[in-house]
């Protein structure tokens, strides 16, 4: 095991409340722009998030819609429609400024940039999405601050698959034990941990957690802002704890 040479960001609900705030807003007034009277309100959103990735979640919710198309192929050719009227939505609130980063995220960055600690971003949103958040919190030159970036696009499977952090361990060229991952949510710590990699877990609005009974998780409070040096020292003790427990 090695000292901690990368910090994987997820973005949805780890970098700002997006979901509750940009993509569920979006994804109303696409409904709207459609003429569908659907409507997801915040407690609904908050169920249909345990399936992963926009078009998934709406072909989820179209089971339970008498008025959505019959047949397969015309759902899913609603979702396309519906997901890439959603995304040009939640750029626009995204560049209104209706998205604020949680706090002590931007401070964190820049910290790990400044002590030389390589950033990724893992996600399994569209790119569009990251690209748009990203420029309106960083400024234009946001990806110089990442080593990797991986998003929907670049992995077939969504969290909790592990996929887009293997990816990104491989570009990175790191083994699992010398990178930690920053997330909010049951699929992404589940996606992480598969990858192999140590957990700080804040949760997020939608995913509410009290407990936490795997050595390998930080869990924190909601409002707690981690250091570099609160990553750094829980990384080394859970390094030790994690290899004494292995004897
Ligand atoms: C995020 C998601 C996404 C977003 C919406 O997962 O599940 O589906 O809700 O984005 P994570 P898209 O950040 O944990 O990877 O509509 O682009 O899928
Ligand atoms: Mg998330």
């Amino acid at each position: 095991m090695t000292g901690l040479k990368a910090v994987v960001w997820d973005v949805d609900g780890t970098l700002a409340e997006t979901e509750r705030d940009g993509h569920r807003v979006a994804f109303n007034l696409a409904f709207a722009e459609e003429g569908l009277a659907w409507g997801w309100d915040e407690a609904r959103y908050g169920e249909l998030l345990h399936v992963t990735g926009g078009r998934e979640r709406l072909m989820a919710d179209m089971v339970n819609r008498p008025d959505a198309p019959a047949d397969e192929a015309g759902r899913l050719a609603l979702a396309q429609r519906l997901h890439t009227r959603k995304n040009r939505y939640y750029e626009a609130l995204v560049d209104q400024g209706m998205i604020a980063a949680r706090s002590g995220v931007m401070a964190l960055m820049r910290e790990a940039a400044a002590a030389g600690v390589l950033q990724a971003i893992v996600t399994t949103t569209s790119r569009s999405n990251v690209v748009a958040l990203m420029s309106r919190l960083l400024g234009a030159r946001w990806d110089a601050m990442f080593a990797t970036v991986v998003c929907g696009e670049d992995a077939q499977r969504k969290k909790p698959d592990p996929q887009a952090y293997e990816l990104a361990l491989h570009r990175l060229g790191l083994s699992a034990d010398s990178a930690l991952a920053l997330e909010d949510s049951a699929p992404g710590m589940a996606a992480a941990r598969a990858a192999g990699l140590r957990v700080w877990l804040r949760p997020s609005v939608y995913f509410p957690c009290t407990e936490m009974a795997d050595p390998a998780v930080h869990l924190s409070a909601p409002a707690d802002l981690p250091t570099l040096a609160d990553l750094q020292t829980w990384f080394t003790h859970s390094r030790a704890s994690l290899a004494s427990a292995a004897l």
